[in-house]
């Protein structure tokens, strides 16, 4: 099977898998504890993923033998600390396709960076009567703060809806992005659904009308090969949690020209040239936007994160997931009585899967799981809109990574079928 993401062809691998996965596994040490007597089965990668041991001595490294403070000193532990930082910062710029440096503002997670765009450059540029558009199926991250934002400023919030199969429905797109937005905030893989989103045609689409786009991609950039100047996004942001690196540390990437028009978001020390009781200017690019002692040791193990990644290579992983994937779609669509939700496509997916059962729970189904070693998550996912269109008031999902395996999938299948036996449906 061949189809077309981002551009490049993804070939559907029968039953093979690319990676090494006990190989990959063993560097993960918490996978190797039992969970209520039974292996850990690890499936919340959505949520956050775990991390490799050269991760975390990377940050126990810095703690041993860098500890400082960045941008600041004069003395060699700061100016050490200050260039691992950076160099993380250049490591990033290189991961999302060779942008510019400056272009990397470092947050604490993607619902900063993308609270720093609605603060800065929607503060700036919306006003009355101005159209943001959304879909559907944003986290409330790339949500509350554009309706928070449309309301202040008496703007129209416009969205993009979901077809029953958990595609964007771009019939009427026209009459959605027009001359008066200003702004198309999406979701680059949804993390209920699944859906990987046309990002590139979205931003044609936004630019053709002279509006900008921003794209999220807590989903995305963990799971698929990400460049951002391919896709043509004004705004990217991410978190390294979610893609084996710390908490804590999160990126927005912004296209130079509009970070440089924007007023700062946090203020305070390290984001101004000059300050007196009257005048305050600005630093230059990154640093505007980077107030305050950041988590100079998360980013920092950032960098290892990075080349770990590399090291397996993004193509392969996934790879690796739509292999699994599609492993796991074939099995689960075979109980009885499960609802799938998202696409079935796996070219046009991630590994994030929400089901539900109509006869139990999600919390039940997320416990009795749990009391065999498999953690999934339970609830609305931060996306209560999308649920309300589900007609769910919740549902269970397991989401996949690069240590997760067959195995886990028939854990998972094998831990479902004797559920619905233990509740009697
Ligand atoms: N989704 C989930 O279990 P933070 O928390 O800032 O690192 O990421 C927020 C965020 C933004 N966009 C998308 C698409 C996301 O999935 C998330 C985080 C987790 O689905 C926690 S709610």
């Amino acid at each position: 099977m061949q189809a077309k993401l981002n551009n490049k062809e993804i070939i559907v691998k029968d039953n093979k898998d690319v990676l090494d996965i006990n190989q990959i596994k063993a560097d993960f040490p918490i996978l190797n504890q039992p969970i209520n007597n039974h292996r850990l089965v690890y499936l919340d990668n959505a949520a956050t993923t775990q991390k490799p041991k050269s991760v975390i001595d990377a940050q126990n490294e810095f703690y041993l033998t860098i500890n400082a403070n960045i941008h600041r000193g004069l003395h060699t532990l700061a100016e050490k600390a200050t260039n691992a930082y950076e160099k993380t910062r250049e490591h990033v710029a290189q991961f999302i396709g060779g942008v510019k440096t400056e272009e990397i503002i470092f947050t604490n997670g993607t619902t900063e960076a993308i609270n720093m765009v609605a603060y800065t450059w929607g503060e700036k540029n919306i006003n009355e009567g101005d159209e943001i558009v959304i879909t559907e199926m944003e986290h409330h991250a790339n949500l509350v703060p554009w309706v928070m934002l449309a309301k202040k400023k008496k703007a129209l919030l416009k969205r993009i809806p979901v077809t029953p199969s958990g595609y964007l429905d771009l019939s009427n797109i026209d009459k959605i992005i027009t001359s008066k937005t200003k702004l198309l905030a999406v979701t680059h893989m949804s993390n209920v659904l699944g859906t990987i989103n046309p990002i590139a045609e979205l931003a044609q689409l936004a630019h053709d009308k002279g509006a900008i786009i921003l794209g999220d991609g807590a989903q995305a950039v963990p799971h698929l090969p990400v460049d951002v100047k391919e896709l043509g996004v004004d705004f990217y942001a991410f978190s390294a949690h979610k893609m084996l690196g710390p908490t804590g540390v999160g990126v927005l990437y912004g296209k130079k020209e509009l970070l440089e028009t924007m007023p700062p978001f946090n203020m305070g020390g390290e984001m101004i040239d000059t300050v007196t009781f009257d005048n305050i200017t600005w630093a230059e690019l990154p640093h505007k936007f980077e107030a305050g002692t950041p988590n100079i040791a998360g980013v920092v193990a950032f960098d290892e994160t990075l080349h770990y990644l590399e090291k397996i290579g993004m193509e392969n992983i996934r790879q690796h997931e739509i292999t699994l994937l599609d492993y796991a779609l074939k099995q689960l669509t075979q109980i009885d009585g499960l609802e799938i939700q998202g696409p079935l496509e796996v070219t046009n997916r991630g590994g994030a899967i929400s089901f539900t059962d109509p006869k139990i729970h999600p919390h039940d189904i997320s416990t009795f799981l749990d009391s065999r070693g498999i953690a999934i998550r339970a609830g609305h996912h931060c996306a209560q809109p999308l649920m309300k269109i589900l007609q769910k008031v919740a549902t269970a999902r397991a989401s996949l990574y690069i240590y997760n395996d067959r195995n886990d999938i028939d854990a998972l299948v094998e831990a479902l079928k004797k559920m619905r036996k233990y509740f009697g449906v």
